[in-house]
């Protein structure tokens, strides 16, 4: 996007680029009115005791109390009490400061974010699939040249409307879009081919593809045989795959199974992109290798125009998930407990690596264990509001009501500042400079247009103060985010995520540059796995995934499947589009979305108040009758807080290897209220 200062304020325009094609959503056009909104934070807020009124205090009372009160936690509790929870919405530079903040400011294990949330399924399994994670091996663009597309679980016409330019493209050129989402959403609309299968049952489809394309002869041998391993273990699982079977778990006629293995086979070019809506599962991570598998038996990754990918969603949900604000991981993409890239991060950070915390644990559990013996007691939160958006919120919200000292940086009174001690005023995007890293694992830079208003200050400002305020002569950290940026490019240096070569004047200088960029004479890397794969022998590793069921079964006190997401107008947990009027008005309020079927059998017409009630709380929002939805399935978006919370529906149930809560599944009842 561009900006440009006007008279009263700032206009946001939209600038021709290779990844969203000159287009905005309305979230973006509207993005500048809450640069100047009266509920704007421009003083940090202090709490006096437990139970008393937020009030405005001097940045010296606040920044002192929050040092005081780290000290006296660990003090008394040791390093580990004192937690941080990020944000996949900060820039690379505040990312990264963050992390090392935690390690060698506050030297605590615990430090986890949003993107926990979000991206960690889909990292998981490409991590272990490829040896890198990065969300879209390919320019976004190379969507437009493909014969077939297939979207798990992403509605991008109202998620990331600008990619829809890239799906007219491959539509006029005769290519085929297919789309697997348990709604008829306004993305499934524009689709040749719609499957609507339960939701929890992606993995048994994808298996069910593979199973196809085996018995049909449309694997791609040569491929398999020379650039992956360990498919023999897949072949065995699949076969048991029956489509039959599939079809009476999933939903999915057999024809379409058919269909979608035929159009994903039997072209010259074909992508397959997962998103939320099959990755935010307690199998998340193995419902995105079941999908990878089928790309990689298709021979797909690495081949022009063809591949596998997630859609990463925030704004800098890829490299907010590269330089070391998650539990286990040190910048660069390194992993924390590995000797090699600990003595190489202290090295950079001039500290001894035994002095750095060893890995910590994923953001539920650290939030849940918030004020336990076992937990933190303090909690620094930078760019989040988990009150609305974490799984389970009610009990989240308990936890955090528990701490001895919750700290909430953020520009508006968030849900979550609104339980907080100290509340800290920070700058907005179009405040402060810095880099963000797209879905593409294109680093752009994101500049200042104006000052921040008086008495606002950029996270770096705050952790360097805090910083100078613990530690006695220890370390500073930089306020800069240009010398922040030269620190984070050190730190990444040899690492899979690899800056090195990258300066903000090359950036400037291009339309962005893509990770890995080892060199500042090198080239930089838009398109990932040409001959290889970055692992050690190079190859792809095929792992063999069975389906499960959903943690949480229906039966007969919550007869119902519940799930949830998003809707265009919206933006997360809504804390800051609720506040903008145009937003507000295209989309007021929460609302159940339930088929006429179900809603005739329980009494409820259009707009009438309902309940949804699940094991752990309930949300109360208007009925919307709809012949889009399953009419075994309700669906409601998490935007709202208070009693149209989703989250406080929601099942707290986690993938075992990633840590992503089960967000898209849960057992409901749903009844008029
Ligand atoms: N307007 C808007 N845009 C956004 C955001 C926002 O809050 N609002 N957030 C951004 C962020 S952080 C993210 S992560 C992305 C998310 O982008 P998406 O993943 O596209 O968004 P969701 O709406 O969470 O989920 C997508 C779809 O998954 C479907 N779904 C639910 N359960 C299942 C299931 O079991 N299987 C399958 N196949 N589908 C299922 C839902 O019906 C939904 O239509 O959007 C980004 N863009
Ligand atoms: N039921 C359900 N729950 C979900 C999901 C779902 O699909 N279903 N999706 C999950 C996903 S994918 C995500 S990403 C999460 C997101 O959920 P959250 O982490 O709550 O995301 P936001 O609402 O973007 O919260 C960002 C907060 O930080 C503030 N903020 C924005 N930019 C900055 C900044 O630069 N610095 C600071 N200090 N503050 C800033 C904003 O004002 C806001 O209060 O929600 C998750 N929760
Ligand atoms: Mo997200």
């Amino acid at each position: 996007m561009v900006l440009r200062a006007t008279g009263d304020g700032v206009e946001v325009g939209a600038r021709d680029f290779p990844t969203n094609r000159g287009g905005l959503c309305q979230k973006g056009w509207t993005a500048a009115d809450l640069l100047d909104h009266p509920d704007r934070l421009t003083t940090p807020l202090l709490r006096d005791r437990p139970g008393g009124e937020l009030r405005p205090a001097t940045w010296d009372e606040a920044l002192d109390r929050v040092a005081a009160g780290v000290r006296d936690v660990q003090h008394r509790h040791g390093p580990d009490a004192v937690a941080v929870f990020g944000g996949g919405g900060l820039t690379n530079e505040k990312a990264y400061a963050l992390g090392r903040f935690a390690r060698v400011t506050l030297r605590t294990r615990h430090i986890d974010y949003n993107g926990r949330w979000c991206m960690s399924s889909a990292a998981a399994a490409g991590n272990r699939a490829f040896g890198i994670d990065r969300g879209l091996p390919f320019p976004l663009a190379d969507l437009g040249r493909a014969d077939t597309l297939l979207l798990v679980g992403a509605n991008p016409a109202e998620t990331m409307p600008p990619l829809m330019r890239h799906v007219t493209d491959l539509r006029e050129r005769g290519g085929r879009l297919i789309v697997v989402d348990p709604r008829a959403t306004a993305t499934a609309r524009q689709a040749d081919l719609h499957l609507q299968p339960l939701p929890g049952t992606d993995l048994a489809v994808a298996n069910a593809l593979l199973h196809i394309a085996l018995t049909e002869g449309w694997l791609d041998r040569a491929y398999v045989a020379e650039r992956t391993t360990g498919f023999d273990e897949v072949r065995r699982t699949v076969a048991g795959y029956w489509p039959a079977e599939v079809e009476r778990l999933s939903g999915v006629p057999v024809a379409d199974l058919y269909a979608t293995a035929r159009a994903l086979a039997t072209v010259d070019r074909a992508v397959v992109l997962t998103a939320r809506g099959a990755e935010q599962h307690a199998k998340g991570v193995d419902t995105v290798t079941a999908f990878i598998n089928l790309a990689l038996a298709l021979g797909l990754p690495g081949r022009p125009g063809s591949g596998y990918g997630c859609l990463t969603g925030q704004g800098n949900g890829q490299g907010g998930r590269e330089h070391g604000q998650k539990a286990d991981q040190l910048p660069g993409y390194r992993r924390i407990d590995d000797p090699a890239a600990r003595e190489h991060v202290a090295g950079v950070w001039g500290v001894d690596p035994d002095a750095l915390p060893g890995p910590g644990v994923p953001a539920y559990q650290l939030l849940d264990a918030l004020g336990t013996p076992s937990g933190a007691r303090a909690l620094l939160v930078f760019g989040s509001n988990p009150v609305v958006s974490a799984p389970r919120a009610t009990q989240v919200e308990s936890r955090l009501r528990a701490l001895d000292l919750l700290v909430v940086a953020d520009f508006v009174r968030s849900e979550t500042a609104e339980l907080a001690d100290v509340v800290l005023p920070v700058a907005q995007w179009a405040e402060e400079d810095g880099t963000m890293t797209n879905l593409e694992g294109r680093v752009l830079r994101r500049r200042a247009l104006r000052e921040p208003p008086a008495g606002v200050r950029t996270e770096l400002e705050i952790l360097a103060a805090l910083a100078g305020r613990l530690t006695d002569g220890g370390p500073s950290l930089p306020t800069d985010p240009r010398e922040v940026f030269a620190e984070l490019g050190r730190a990444s240096a040899g690492g899979s995520a690899d800056y090195a070569g990258i300066t903000w004047d090359r950036i400037d200088a291009d339309t962005g540059v893509f990770w890995p960029c080892p060199d500042r004479d090198g080239p930089d890397t838009p398109r990932l796995f040409a001959d290889r794969f970055p692992t050690p022998d190079g190859r792809a590793r095929f792992h063999a995934v069975t389906h499960r069921p959903a943690a949480e079964p229906v039966c007969a006190d919550y007869p119902l499947h519940f799930t949830t997401g998003r809707v265009l107008a919206q933006y997360q947990s809504g804390a800051q589009t609720r506040r903008v009027a145009a937003l507000r008005r295209a989309a007021p309020g929460g609302f159940v979305e339930l088929h006429p079927d179900l809603a005739a059998r329980i009494g409820v017409t259009d707009g009438a108040p309902v309940r949804v009630v699940s094991r752990r709380g309930e949300l109360r929002a208007p009925a919307r009758l709809s012949t889009a939805i399953r009419p075994d399935t309700v669906f409601a978006p998490f935007h709202w807080p208070g009693a149209q919370r989703a989250n406080s529906v929601t099942n707290d149930a986690l993938d075992p290897v990633s840590g992503m809560p089960e967000f898209k599944i849960c057992a409901v009842r749903v009844e008029a209220a």
